[in-house]
């Protein structure tokens, strides 16, 4: 290894903030800034061009340990990519509780406003290989380190609040059938195929979670816009040793937006990367993302007062039922300084617990405590990757383990074990009041048994609360992505067998993708559709059930109520050539930039343009190397040279078309009329243009350049105008 240097000069640019935590990893850090190359001991090199041979014609000699060294080095550069969620990126931040949650937890960080806690967080798709594009439909991962000062807190939720199954011996097998088929490793990062659907068919648990993944859920317009959930009930407990149930939910100030599913494609081929940049890029930008911790509490004597088990990890509770209070705001304003060192070691693991939290019997949380430290045995190596610097904790760690591979502590004194009068004890134990952990005292009184509970049966009635509770288009999109799916499945009767799963949620919804799929839905009674059924289990003890569910919708599971007054971090396209009026331009370009949004000009090459006015104008991306898919919105100056080039530039006219597809909002001025004529979707203007017409389409022009650039800003703040897609029949 090289050095370790303090390194004086930041590398960060000024805009990033320290913690507490990147404040200790300092001390890690190598930067080569002006210094000398050397082996990895230290050695300084003087040729790194040529290995050691015997002449210069000649054979390498075996003597050439600085080559050894580099090669060895670089044949072991790989580690295993997590078995899920191999696909992530993170970055550093910070968390602070608004108010004292004490009379609820004792859990030091959430007790004291005036406490910064650092954090680390990772956002995943699930299942994907480490290169694989961002924009797949998947789950994603919303994983939270929090360096309190108790020692390490991780909270590892998704952008979803319920899973697939509820018991975890059924994990292996789900991701078995998710993951690329084992014949021919077919399809990368994509659910839709055979033995996905297969396994889901017959494990009708999964409708809810089915239902959040075919939604526009699984296509994050970014990780910063995306909400993210504990899952699972959890448990806070106060001083007092007073418990209550909590479900952990993180809410984000940008708002929750997705992108279309035909954009979805698009962007994995035009940037894989998607994701990862637009959440390294606005950090780097100083547009640190932000988002509030909810929490919904229930006390420990109501836990059977729902319709449904609280345990089931494939049911939520409606903030109808339970409201979410906010509690504190994380931001997350610094970039990872090395994606392996930080992204790729970072180990999360739910059991990961501060005094004040503690679990439930949820038996997919349950499976969960076991499997986090388990794979990191393997994915790093070793028992001592609590040492890597990114997963250590802020404060100290002291206790008999020792020894294993890469150990890094060096241990003082005679003593590694206890009871001992050597060291006096030391490390001593703590006691509840000096900040040790007591497990809550949960009474237990059962048989041992492999079973589970027939308050988990009900396998549909939240999947039919999600589904009416979305909007038209939201619902449109369901059907469009189970159409998608179901149609890549081969096996016809894994198709039927979905569609009798559907016609329990919804018989309209399952009778529009049986028209898709050409297919009838058949009659398969309630009690078959489960299969996951032990060997002498009754079938009548695993039926599934189907209640009609007291509660008819939840807003808050629709996207479409979301924060629409904001453009902060939003990428708008500005569509110019040479002879464009500069006016046009910048007067649009100023206010969309001082309402925080991101605006690139994009010309039919790069380099600059020159203005009607004679002004030289920055290119930043030519029409080959940008992508409609890529912006939120467009824009088209006036200037007669420039729209004319724009309207014979069949990549500026397609740009558009596209922009046109994915529902965003289109601004052009009154010159460049001109240029929209020359796109499939704009016939003429409507007899009246008023600024509800606007609002609805999502496409204004307009010779007022001032007023353009307010509406556009609202515009463009409705994130997407999808009832465009009504009746639905925009080509792909
Ligand atoms: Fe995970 N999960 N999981 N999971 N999970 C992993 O741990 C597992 C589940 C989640 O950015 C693995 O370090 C089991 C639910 C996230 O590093 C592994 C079960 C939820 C991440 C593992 C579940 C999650 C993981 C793979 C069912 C949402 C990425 C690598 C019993 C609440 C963390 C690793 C990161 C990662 C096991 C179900 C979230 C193998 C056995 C439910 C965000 O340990």
């Amino acid at each position: 290894m090289t050095m370790a240097k303090k390194s004086s000069e930041k590398s960060k640019a000024p805009v990033q903030q320290e913690n507490d935590k990147t404040q200790k990893l300092e001390s890690f850090i190598a930067d080569s800034t002006g210094e000398f190359m050397t082996t990895n001991h230290g050695l300084k090199i003087n040729d790194d061009q040529n290995s050691l041979k015997a002449g210069d014609r000649g054979a390498t000699l075996l003597e050439d340990f600085i080559l050894r060294e580099k090669i060895t080095h670089f044949d072991h550069e790989r580690i295993p990519e997590r078995i899920v969620h191999a696909r992530g990126s993170a970055a550093h931040g910070t968390f602070k509780v608004y108010e004292d949650m004490s009379e609820v937890t004792k859990a030091a960080f959430l007790c004291d406003p005036g406490a910064e806690t650092p954090v680390f967080v990772r956002f995943s798709t699930v299942a994907g290989s480490r290169g694989s594009s961002d924009l797949a439909r998947d789950v994603r991962g919303f994983a939270v380190k929090f360096y309190t000062q108790e020692g390490n807190f991780d909270l590892v939720g998704n952008n979803m609040p319920v899973f697939f199954i509820q018991d975890a011996i059924k994990f292996p097998d789900l991701i078995h059938a998710v993951k690329p088929e084992p014949d021919n490793e077919m399809p990368q990062a994509a659910s839709a195929h055979d033995t996905f659907w297969d396994f889901i068919s017959q494990m009708p648990e999964s409708s809810h979670m089915v239902m959040w993944a075919m939604s526009d859920r699984a296509l994050p317009r970014s990780y910063r816009m995306m909400e993210g959930f504990g899952v699972h009930t959890f448990r806070l407990v106060n001083k007092l040793g007073v418990a209550s149930f909590v479900k952990f939910h993180w809410k984000p100030l940008l708002g929750v937006h997705a992108v279309a599913w035909d954009e979805a494609q698009n962007i994995s081929g035009k940037d894989p990367d998607f994701h990862r940049r637009d959440l390294w890029d606005a950090i780097e930008a100083g547009a640190f993302p932000e988002w509030e911790l909810g929490v919904q509490i229930v006390p420990e004597e109501d836990e059977f007062k729902f319709e449904f088990d609280l345990l089931d990890p494939t049911k939520l509770i409606p903030e109808e039922l339970v409201p979410v209070q906010r509690i504190g705001k994380m931001t997350l304003n610094r970039n990872p300084d090395n994606f392996f060192a930080e992204t790729e070691q970072v180990a999360f693991h739910v059991g990961h617990v501060v005094p004040g939290i503690d679990f439930t019997n949820d038996p997919l949380l349950q499976g969960r405590l076991f499997s986090y430290t388990d794979t990191q045995l393997i994915r790093l190596g070793g028992p001592n990757f609590h040492e890597i610097p990114i997963n250590r904790p802020v404060v100290p760690v002291h206790n008999n383990q020792r020894d294993g591979h890469m150990r890094q502590t060096i241990n003082r004194g005679k003593t590694s074990y206890g009871p001992n009068a050597i060291a006096v004890n030391d490390p001593q134990q703590a006691k509840a009041s000096e900040g040790g952990f007591v497990s809550y005292n949960e009474r237990i009184d059962a048989k041992k048994i492999r079973a589970r509970s027939r308050s988990f049966f009900d396998h549909f009635s939240q999947a039919r609360l999600f589904f009416n509770s979305q909007s038209e288009p939201e619902k449109n999109h369901i059907t469009d992505a189970l159409s998608f799916e179901l149609g890549k499945v081969k096996t016809v009767s894994i198709r039927e067998r979905m569609l009798a799963v559907l016609a329990q949620i919804d018989k309209g919804l399952a009778a529009e993708v049986a028209y898709a799929l050409g297919l009838h839905i058949p009659k398969i009674p309630l009690e078959e559709l489960n299969n996951s059924i032990p060997a002498d289990g009754e079938r009548t003890e695993y039926a599934s059930t189907n209640p009609e569910g007291s509660l008819a919708k939840s807003e808050a599971l629709s996207m479409a109520g979301t924060i629409k007054d904001t453009i902060k971090t939003r990428k708008i396209a500005i569509l110019a050539a040479d002879g464009v009026n500069e006016k046009s331009l910048s007067t649009v370009k100023d206010a969309l930039i001082a309402e925080g949004a991101v605006v690139h000009i994009i010309a039919p090459k790069l380099g600059q343009i020159i203005s009607e006015e004679d002004k030289l104008i920055t290119v930043d991306e030519s029409l080959l190397t940008a992508a409609s898919v890529l912006y939120d919105a467009v824009y088209v100056p006036g200037g007669g040279n420039s729209v004319a080039t724009l309207e014979a530039e069949a990549n500026a006219v397609h740009f558009l078309n596209k922009a046109f597809k994915h529902c965003k909002a289109i601004a052009t001025d009154a010159e460049a009329l001109q240029v929209l004529e020359a796109t499939y979707f704009f016939k003429k203007l409507p007899a009246e243009y008023t600024e509800e017409t606007v609002m609805r389409e999502g496409i204004l022009v307009s010779g007022k350049t001032k007023e353009l650039a307010g509406t556009f800003v609202k515009m463009i703040a409705m994130h997407r105008f999808w009832e465009r897609e009504n009746p639905r029949k925009i080509p792909a």
